[in-house]
């Protein structure tokens, strides 16, 4: 190959996770995307990456992806399914109305694919039944900014993080899941010593590393508890009387509402200390440029809505907003969830930013999309929200569905309903790019789509930044970009005019034009792109990352909003918002007596269609877990790294005990990652009661109810085994997948097998024989303690390696996965096949860095050794040099090697 083909090239795209929205740096040589490394001139990461954004280019790859649509189980080509797609919708429209058609989308679509979705549904097929994933993630937070600011509008910036003195975090593992973020705030923290972070979390998350007050509370109580600082702001002369007089309303039914109680009473209901809860008060109260950055602890409740207004409540209370380093701030989880509702995918938007009952907005957008002779016309009034959408499903009122780049039968609540709904809805449509998901079982029509990497358009991040995501690769077979889909869909329907685009920046642009359109007077809108109007198909592709609103009077986008006090509601004021606190929804009972919270992991990015794609980011957290405080797990006579099962009324979930005192007493929590694709019955969703805030319908995903069992189990194994060379969608499900437990987990050039059941085997070897088609080539048992181990070598390479015994028990399981990609295996390594390491290797441990895949046994050694800072660990083994995600668990192992170390000590002194 010559040189000139080989040389690389570097593209500047945007990180198609968390909404932080980092610009990442690809390097593309030979058509092949090489690497990535954060974008340095990024306003959302200055060159910073997570461990999940620094691992893309590991996800790539054509393996497991959808490569062809598919109509009824058979492959067809794109003009069959189309065709058939168009004439079955035709027909349930024709058959049952128009609103007998339904879409649920996602805020990982691109801002283009979201506006033709939108266009089409509400605007030429009638129906106002489209909703997103966004329900279960922002929609509290979008209805608390509505209620009080008058538009969904974030005022903050990531600056503001750093220009704080005080950052409280609410409900926000923010190390984890905004871990850019989190890295902006910590440098921020060490430049500013008189900053200072509060952390309120029920669970002790990484994110405590930087806080110097954690509050422990209760689930459920943040409203109670920013109702309390309402209440004492006021009592303790820390409003801000001018900025209320001049910019706000309401605020004496708010503050009614807020002064039932004392202090006292409310660090009783929030179960934390009342000094440490006058403290936040005072520091709060005694600040002005405070940000309060919110997410899912706070949002994913039935009174979530209550929950933000009471946030907002205390920042206009003390006119903290509008103002560097002050605001209110709902962070943002998928990274377009902000796209979506800039071009109003929510089942009670209508389009941009305008609702149904915003005036004017049905002609206006009549008139925009020329709709005006169609028939239904544009619908008249909102439609269900995504639980509502479901459940109208499965009532047979919805008879046509098309799910986009989300998996509801795994993330929404009681799934398992859902998963009965989807079955007997007549017509299910997914568009999706990985083979292997849940939902496909129950599709009638898959639409392959592009992903990551192939496809071209806009997102917006939590500040309202918009930055171009960009095509960089050519599609896997016939998987097409999820706008095209859906205009070749709506030409097929006879809308070909409004449906006639040749490139995303056509979307982009009639999208700018639609939020600049009849955008004045009174129904000026506070979303308004109009400035990107124009842009012609060279400035799209050169969009430089801009923050809305962007107009001809703020043409460089606009950094922060409310900055003159001027808020978007009909008379210019935020409004106050009454909140009485309420409980979840979701009660505990003798039969269900453990508080149920689910969330995310470091390392993986919701379902793990694409993070498990990169076998490093397996290593941190491999298998679906219970977190339980170590009194619980005594109560319930289960231990450390045992298996155990949690129950509900609506399923159950098996994973394994980490004791943690992380928890609190009498709560649980796991993760909501793993589906029925990676594990045998650990779905967080199936373990929720479908229950919804009344105003914003977001589901409570925080508190379940639930009950606690040790799993029985007879044995428990750990099978290797290598990749089977043929894609296998269409395989069904291996033998061993009939045991009580399993997990599978993706490995370089082979997939670990967690394996345990309750009935004895008493003969392995002819156990093994049955599941697997080659025979064991070497294997030592010890019957007495049921231990065995065993592998098997065909021509010179290894097919299969396994151990019965508790996985404490495995060597560390790189040398292995190194053997699994060795087209010849040694005699020396063959004789060391059976231990799973050299003579002598120590085992690392679980891993805690991936980016340099540094295990938890070498760090503590380490630590043992004289490393007691990060630093020097790093010096030594290099972990927490690169994404730097790991930091906060160095620290939390170096702390806890200190106190084991004091704790001797004590007992030294003791028999001393
Ligand atoms: N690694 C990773 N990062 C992600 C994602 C991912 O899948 N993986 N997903 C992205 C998405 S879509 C989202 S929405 C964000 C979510 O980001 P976060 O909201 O930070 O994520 P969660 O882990 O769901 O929940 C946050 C915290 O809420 C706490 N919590 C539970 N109940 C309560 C309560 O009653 N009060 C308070 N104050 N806290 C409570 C939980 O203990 C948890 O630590 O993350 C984004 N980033
Ligand atoms: N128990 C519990 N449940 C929760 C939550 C929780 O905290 N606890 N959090 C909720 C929240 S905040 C969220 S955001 C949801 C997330 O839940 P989901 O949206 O269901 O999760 P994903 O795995 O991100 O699903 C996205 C799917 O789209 C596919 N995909 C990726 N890119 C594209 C694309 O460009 N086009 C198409 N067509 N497909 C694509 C992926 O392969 C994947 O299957 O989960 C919610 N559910
Ligand atoms: S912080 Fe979020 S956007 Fe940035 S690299 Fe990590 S996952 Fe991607
Ligand atoms: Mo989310």
């Amino acid at each position: 190959m010559s040189q000139a083909t080989r040389s690389a090239c570097k593209v500047n795209t945007t990180c198609p996770y968390c909404g932080v929205g980092c610009g990442v740096t690809a390097t593309m040589a030979d058509g092949v995307l090489s690497a990535v490394e954060g974008d340095r001139d990024h306003p959302a990461n200055f060159g910073r990456l997570c461990v999940k954004g620094s691992a893309l280019h590991e996800t790539l790859g054509h393996h497991d992806r959808l490569t062809t649509p598919w109509v009824d189980g058979q492959a067809v080509d794109w003009n069959v399914a189309l065709t058939t797609l168009a004439e079955r919708l035709q027909a349930t429209r024709a058959a049952y109305g128009a609103e007998s058609v339904a879409a649920y989308l996602s805020g990982q679509l691109l801002t283009e694919d979201y506006y033709v979705a939108n266009k089409l549904f509400k605007g030429f097929l009638g129906t106002p039944h489209l909703d997103t994933n966004s329900r279960l993630c922002m929609a509290s937070a979008v209805a608390a900014y509505k209620r009080s600011l008058g538009a969904d509008a974030v005022p903050c910036n990531y600056e503001d993080l750093e220009e704080a003195e005080l950052v409280v975090l609410v409900g926000s593992n923010l190390a984890w899941n905004h871990p850019v973020l989190y890295q902006r705030l910590k440098v921020a923290k060490t430049r500013n010593p008189l900053m200072r972070v509060v952390v309120i979390d029920p669970r002790v998350t990484d994110s405590c590393e930087i806080a110097d007050l954690y509050l422990g509370i209760a689930p459920g109580s943040d409203a109670v508890l920013f109702n309390g600082l309402l209440a004492w702001m006021a009592e303790n002369n820390k409003l801000d009387q001018l900025y209320l007089d001049r910019h706000t309303e309401s605020f004496d039914e708010a503050l009614l509402a807020a002064s039932h109680h004392d202090i006292n009473d409310v660090a009783a209901m929030c179960d934390i200390d009342p000094e440490r809860l006058e403290t936040f008060y005072y520091w709060f109260a005694s600040q002005l440029h405070v940000v309060t950055l919110y997410s899912q602890g706070v949002n994913q409740s039935t009174s979530g809505t209550d929950k933000c207004n009471a946030i907002i409540n205390c920042h206009l209370a003390g006119g903290k907003i509008g103002l560097p380093g002050a605001g209110p701030f709902s962070i943002t989880g998928q990274p377009n969830a902000m796209g979506g509702r800039e071009v109003g995918g929510l089942a009670n938007q209508l389009a941009a930013h305008m609702d149904y009952h915003t005036s004017g907005a049905l002609d206006r957008v009549t008139h925009f999309w020329a709709t005006e002779t169609l028939t239904p016309e544009l619908p008249q009034a909102p439609g269900y929200k995504a639980i509502e959408l479901f459940d109208a499903v499965e009532r047979g009122e919805i008879k046509a569905l098309w799910i986009m780049a989300t998996n509801p039968a795994v993330s929404l609540p009681d799934a398992v309903r859902v998963r009965r709904a989807l079955e007997k809805c007549p017509l299910v449509i997914v568009s999706e790019c990985a083979s292997h998901t849940d939902l496909l079982a129950y599709a009638d029509i898959i639409l392959p789509a592009t992903g990551w990497s192939e496809k071209d358009g806009t997102v917006t991040n939590s500040e309202r930044r918009i930055s171009r995501q960009r095509g960089l690769l050519p599609a896997p077979g016939q998987a097409r970009h999820d706008w095209w889909i859906i205009c070749e869909t709506a030409k097929r329907l006879g809308f070909h005019e409004a449906f006639d685009y040749t490139h995303p920046h056509e979307i982009f642009d009639e999208h700018a034009r639609l939020s600049g359109f009849e955008n004045d007077g009174e129904s000026k809108r506070l979303f308004d792109i109009s400035g990107l109007v124009g842009l012609g198909r060279e400035g799209y592709d050169a969009l430089a990352p801009i923050q809305w609103p962007v107009t001809c009077s703020a043409p460089h986008g606009t950094a922060r909003l409310f900055e003159d006090g001027e808020f978007a509601t009909h008379n210019g004021r935020a409004k106050f918002i009454a909140v009485t606190p309420r409980l979840p929804e979701q009660r505990l009972s003798d039969a269900y007596p453990l508080r149920l919270n689910t969330g995310r992991i470091r390392d993986q990015w919701h379902t793990m269609t694409r993070t498990a794609r990169a076998p490093r980011l397996m290593n941190h957290r491999y298998e679906p877990f219970i977190e339980l405080h170590p009194n619980d797990a005594a109560n319930y006579g289960i231990g450390d790294q045992q298996l155990a099962v949690l129950s509900a009324p609506s399923g159950a979930y098996r994973g394994r005990v980490r004791i943690s005192n992380a928890q609190r007493r009498g709560e649980v929590f796991i993760p909501m990652h793993w589906s029925d694709a990676f594990s045998k019955s650990a779905r967080s969703g199936a373990m929720l009661k479908a229950i919804t805030d009344p105003i914003s319908g977001q589901p409570e995903a925080k508190h379940g109810a639930v009950a606690l069992a040790p799993l029985k189990t007879a044995w428990e194994a750990t099978l290797l085994i290598a990749q089977p060379l043929e894609d296998n969608s269409q395989q069904e499900a291996p033998p061993w997948c009939k045991s009580d437990y399993w997990a599978r987990v993706p490995m370089q050039g082979c997939q670990r097998w967690q394996l345990a059941d309750a009935k004895p085997v008493h003969n392995w070897l002819a156990l093994l024989a049955k599941w697997l088609p080659d025979e064991a080539s070497l294997w030592c048992e010890d019957s007495g303690n049921g231990r065995l181990r065993a592998a098997a070598i065909v021509q010179g390479k290894l097919r299969w390696w396994l151990m019965v015994g508790p996985p404490r028990e495995l060597p560390g399981l790189a040398w292995l996965e190194a053997r699994f990609n060795e087209t010849t295996i040694s005699d020396k390594h063959r004789r060391r096949l059976l231990a799973g390491g050299e003579y002598g290797a120590a085992d690392t441990g679980p891993v805690v860095c991936s980016c340099h895949q540094v295990g938890q046994a070498a760090i503590v050694n380490a630590i043992r050794a004289g490393d007691t800072s990060v630093e020097a660990l790093g010096a030594r083994l290099a972990c927490g040099t690169q994404c730097g995600s790991c930091l906060p668990e160095l620290k939390s192992l170096i702390e806890e090697e200190r106190s084991h170390a004091r704790a001797k000590q004590a007992s030294y002194t003791e028999v001393a």
